[in-house]
């Protein structure tokens, strides 16, 4: 006799996978088409667009307009349900939606200006530092010699901001789909986008997974500072993504990626952990506190490629020091707060790596 619950689960189930592929042969697509043209910036490679029939093909980007009530942002969102934090708008400075995603950036009572992505805040003025700088120096201070690195996303350039403070980096490609974030960011928020202005910076309008596939053994570090895995940014938190970026580092190479946040995410978080595992030599999990992110914390994966001269010691411990200079400017993170930023609360360390004790 069949099972009619189990055949209705099923069926239900294979057309959740039957979008999800769909959705991801026609991102595919989209993304794989591209052509050249010329960049103004001195500092820029020549950018990359997809071409306008490419552009109908990807879902139209939704209006937010509807978190905004009574001079009050609202971040609501499925990714935290029933819970939200609001900010005070005191202006909007902008309001549009690129081809990819709805683009605001307003001035706040007491956080300076706040970037938001479809609905979802990216940065704040006020603390926009503390996640920066983690995802930035956590991995190159893990690395004996960083001289090749590649951010993914961070259109903000505030990670860009953290890494050109490295003298030893060689050579900084990001890769962003969305240009309009860019240029919104050199507009309104030149505290970070002036990580653009370092002449090792190269700017590619592009989608990161192909890069790396042109690009593969390359680089020592690859950050991606992604939005949440809703949408287009999904694909991120998946296990080809990141055997994309393991191909793409050199050997004894690191990744740090955005992880989300321990108190909302682990069913998330301990899955592509232990699905990613297998790639690397290491896979590690760090956080940092940070008020305007939902409930006030994120975290970042970070993995290695076996290989090099530290070989199999993950990114716990610093493995250089950074100049007293260097230290000076930064107001979140320490040696000290690097090595603390991976002891993990019992729960999360439990459900992340099944076992409390380390
Ligand atoms: N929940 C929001 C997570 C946003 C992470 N990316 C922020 C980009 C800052 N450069």
């Amino acid at each position: 006799m069949v099972d009619v619950r189990h055949h209705k689960q099923e069926s239900i189930s294979s057309r959740v996978n039957n979008s999800l592929a769909r959705a991801t042969v026609l991102l595919l697509t989209y993304l794989s088409i591209s052509s050249a043209h010329p960049s103004n910036s001195p500092h820029q490679l020549p950018t990359i667009h997809p071409p306008p029939s490419a552009m109908a093909d990807f879902p139209p980007p939704q209006d937010y307009s509807h978190l905004i009530i009574d001079n009050w942002f609202h971040e609501r969102g499925p990714l935290w349900p029933g819970q939200s934090f609001s900010l005070q708008i005191t202006k909007i400075l902008h309001h549009t939606q690129s081809p990819y995603q709805d683009i605001l950036v307003f001035e706040s009572a007491h956080h300076g200006k706040v970037l938001v992505l479809d609905g979802v805040i990216q940065c704040t003025e006020r603390d926009e530092f503390a996640y920066q700088e983690m995802m930035a120096h956590i991995p190159l201070l893990a690395h004996p010699n960083p001289k090749r690195v590649l951010v993914v996303g961070g259109g903000d350039g505030g990670v860009l901001r953290e890494i050109a403070r490295h003298p030893g980096v060689e050579e900084i490609c990001i890769c962003e789909l969305d240009e309009q974030v860019i240029e919104v960011s050199k507009k309104y928020l030149p505290y970070m986008a002036v990580g653009f202005e370092d002449p090792r910076v190269k700017v590619h309008i592009m989608d990161g997974a192909k890069f790396m596939k042109e690009n593969q053994s390359s680089f020592d570090v690859i950050i991606t500072d992604s939005s949440d895995p809703v949408g287009p940014a999904s694909v991120l938190f998946e296990t080809p993504f990141y055997k994309a970026m393991h191909d793409s580092l050199r050997e004894g190479g690191i990744v740090c990626t955005q992880g989300e946040c321990v108190w909302l995410h682990v069913d998330l978080i301990g899955p592509l952990v232990r699905a990613v595992k297998p790639l690397f030599e290491t896979v590690e999990y760090a956080y940092c506190t940070i008020p305007s992110y939902p409930s006030g914390q994120i975290g970042f994966i970070i993995a290695t490629k076996s290989g090099g001269e530290k070989s199999g010691r993950g990114c716990k411990e610093p493995v250089r020091e950074v100049g007293e200079e260097v230290l000076r400017d930064l107001r979140y993170y320490t040696p000290e707060i690097h090595k603390a930023a991976f002891v993990l609360p019992a729960f999360a360390q439990r459900a992340i790596f099944g076992d409390a004790s380390k």
